[in-house]
């Protein structure tokens, strides 16, 4: 990204059009991060809890009675409850290196405090992954141009990664076609050739059902399986049984959708599926996208170019996290799973053993928001003895929960190293100008405050930009020729990998067996089923079919395109294209319930309700309802959001989320 600035004014963001990926156009949100940055609402000064509770009610004081006050008070609540009383809450407001992982965290060990276990997003594909290939790391998109066939499968991509379309539309020009695999016709589907509308939570049954017509068809690539995988012949036997019948009745696809996704993928030589962070919503997420991760070590796709799976790259930006985390500064203590919020805040010992938890500190996140089950995270929010401390540019949701809050700086004004999850370069973010009011950067937030409780470790005394420098300060062979003076020169390098990168090609997964891993021995260990299966969502026929019959909708609360998570839903601009809160049924499911185009509506469940405009269409699968996603409560009419409805319950794999494993009915208001 690049700013232009003048008399000390950010005036423009663009993208950067000598680098690879951006190519010179920014996302619809990130376009607007100077009216954000500049917007009357950004916090400019600490401010101290005034009115109830929730009330949002603060007064501005000065950041040395802000930092007295929260030393004293976490030190009184570790020597009265211990320190694992204390817990921190943080995940992608920045996914910097130095304002997310660092300063924050050694602070946070050298405390003694609960540590989180950071799961909302991405741990159920991630260990879906690892116990496949190894690693969470991928095809490459800049592949994608010699692709010849492209499946675009749960994610939807000109939302939530824009900066993959251009491969993709080259790809197209030379003939590729382009399969989307959603329950929604997304704005991303629309531009595809097909659009594949499975049943929510189903896509291993799917995959499955397609090695079945690869394997029936032998149109596997025998020479890469028996060289380079482990278990081919078991998976065989388990392709077997799905049948595309049998796949037809778990996804609600029509059989004749599955022969012909399986004889076109067996067909192709390099097809890409772009799997990202949507399908693996559900229960059996992890296993959804292993067996999805399975399909080119089948087909040898990953020898070729353009070839292969991507759920991410992050993998291979071995960044020194260690050095930056400093987790030897304390003690061994607990761990909380951050989707558990709700139970943590609600329960007399955090939900795991141990300590209630006595005080929250909050930075880059909105829990009030983002979490699952808002309505439990709400009544623990507003417990008198919980002491809830909020790093932020806005007075979010959880800023109105808070005793204190402190203004932190933006992308504009502080230093970081960042990775990235679909691309292979590092970038250096720059601050292009001075902090807003008496803003501060995290790290210093942090680096202040343990000086202030008596930390005396060197490690207190880096500033940003030793801390970047020990974030490259690896032995990793990909981060070769990767060092702050060249990340200075123009912003951003390559990580020390060819272009493209085809991590698989000649096998050499970082697998315990070397080997793609059909048959995962540690799965077994785990007493899971070591093959690629399918497993059911819980709140589904096959497993609960009285709440079926109660709350027939399944929910997808997935991101609107304005919004990135919660931030963005103040700025103006992107509000005002996102309207209000909406709900998109497919028409059939509208006329049932008497529901009319523009009617307000209750979508509602056990766990909570929210209100938000009926929009029907049937660019949706029958039984499956959409709101985009995450509105901030108290910007919604009803100072409700999707989350109202979501549940804490965890994936099989990783301790993920499951946001859109979500029964619900919808009925006019
Ligand atoms: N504009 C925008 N961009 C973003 C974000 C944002 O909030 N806004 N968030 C960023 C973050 S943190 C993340 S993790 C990524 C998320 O980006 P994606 O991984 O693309 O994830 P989602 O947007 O959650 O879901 C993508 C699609 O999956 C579909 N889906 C849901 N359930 C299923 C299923 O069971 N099977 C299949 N096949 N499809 C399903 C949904 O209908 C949705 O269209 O995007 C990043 N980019
Ligand atoms: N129903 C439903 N819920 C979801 C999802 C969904 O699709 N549906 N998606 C889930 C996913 S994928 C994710 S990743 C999570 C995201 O959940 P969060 O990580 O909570 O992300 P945001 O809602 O964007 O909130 C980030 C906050 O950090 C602040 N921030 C940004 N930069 C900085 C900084 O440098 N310093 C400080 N102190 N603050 C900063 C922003 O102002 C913003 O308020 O939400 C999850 N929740
Ligand atoms: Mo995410």
């Amino acid at each position: 990204m690049l700013v232009t600035v003048e008399n000390g004014i950010a005036t423009r963001v663009a993208g950067d059009p000598d680098h690879p990926v951006t190519n010179g156009f920014l996302c619809a949100k990130v376009n607007r991060y100077v009216e954000r940055t500049y917007h009357h609402d950004r916090l400019r000064t600490p401010l101290r809890r005034v009115g109830p509770k929730g009330s949002g009610q603060f007064e501005a004081i000065t950041w040395e009675a802000a930092l007295d006050e929260i030393a004293l008070r976490l030190g009184s609540i570790a020597k009265e409850f211990g320190a694992e009383s204390i817990l921190p809450y943080s995940y992608a407001g920045t996914m910097g290196m130095v304002q997310g992982s660092s300063m924050d965290l050694r602070f946070f060990h050298a405390l003694g405090a609960s540590k989180l276990d950071r799961t909302i997003c991405s741990m159920a594909g991630t260990v879906g992954m690892r116990m496949t290939v190894g690693a969470n790391v991928g095809a490459d998109g800049e592949g994608v141009p010699q692709s010849d066939l492209i499946l675009l499968w749960g994610t939807n991509t000109l939302t939530a990664n824009p900066h993959l379309w251009p491969f993709i539309l080259k790809a197209r020009e030379r003939g590729a076609k382009i399969i989307c695999i959603d329950p929604i016709r997304t704005r991303t589907a629309l531009q595809c050739d097909e659009w594949i509308p499975i049943r929510p939570g189903t896509d291993a049954a799917l995959a499955l059902g397609v090695m079945h017509v690869i394997f029936a068809r032998g149109l596997e690539d025998r020479d890469y399986m028996e060289r380079f995988t482990l278990g081919h012949e078991a998976l065989r036997e388990r392709a077997a049984e799905w049948t595309p019948e049998r796949t037809s009745e778990a996804t609600g696809l029509p059989v004749e959708t599955i022969v012909s996704l399986g004889e076109r993928y067996g067909a192709s030589r390099a097809a890409f599926i772009r799997v990202n962070y949507g399908l693996q919503r559900h229960a059996g997420g992890g296993m959804a996208v292993r067996t999805i991760a399975c399909l080119p070590a089948v087909t040898g796709h990953w020898r070729r170019a353009g070839g292969g799976v991507q759920l991410s790259t992050s993998a291979n930006f071995m960044f020194n996290k260690a050095a930056l985390a400093r987790v030897d500064l304390g003690p061994a203590t607990r761990t909380i799973n951050m989707i558990r919020l709700g139970d943590a805040l609600t329960t007399a010992d955090g939900g795991v053993g141990g300590p209630p938890v006595k005080a929250l500190v909050v930075y880059n996140s909105n829990p009030a928001a983002v979490a699952p089950d808002r309505n439990a995270v709400t009544r623990g929010l507003a417990r008198e003895d919980l002491f809830t401390v909020v790093l932020e540019h806005f007075q979010t949701d959880t800023c109105d929960w808070a005793d204190i809050v402190l203004p932190a700086t933006t992308q504009l004004e502080h230093w970081d190293v960042h990775f990235a999850y679909g691309h292979h370069y590092v970038s250096l973010n720059q601050p292009a100008i001075a902090p807003l009011g008496e803003a501060k950067p995290n790290s210093e937030i942090f680096r202040l405050l343990a000086a202030r409780m008596g930390m005396t470790d060197p490690a207190f005394q880096d500033d940003d930009l030793a801390l970047i420098r020990q974030a490259l300060d690896t032995g990793a062979p990909r981060l070769q020729g990767v060092s702050f003076e060249t990340l200075l020169e123009k912003g951003w390098t390559r990580l020390n990998v060819p272009t493209p990168y085809l991590p698989y090609a000649d096998g050499e997964f970082p697998t315990p067996s070397g080997k793609c891993e059909f048959y995962s021995v540690r799965l077994a260990e785990m007493g899971l089923d070591p093959l690629p299966t399918y497993i059911p969502p819980y709140e589904s026929v096959e497993r609960d079919a009285e709440l079926v019959a109660r709350y027939p909708l399944t929910l997808i609360s997935s991101p609107a395109h304005q919004f990135l998570n919660t931030t963005f839903v103040n700025v103006t601009s992107l509000r005002r294209q996102a309207k209000e809160p909406e709900v998109l049924l497919h028409p059939a499911d509208a006329e049932r319930r008497g529901i009319s185009v523009g009617a307000m509506v209750t979508v509602r469940n056990d766990r909570g309700a929210f209100l938000a405009r009926a929009r029907v269409e049937p660019s949706i699968r029958e039984g499956v309802v959409w709101a985009p996603s995450i509105w901030w409560g108290k910007l919604a009419g009803d100072g409700a959001n999707a989350n109202q409805t979501t549940s804490q319950r965890l994936t099989d794999l990783g301790n993920g989320p499951v946001f859109y494993d979500n029964q619900v009915e919808v009925e006019s208001a």
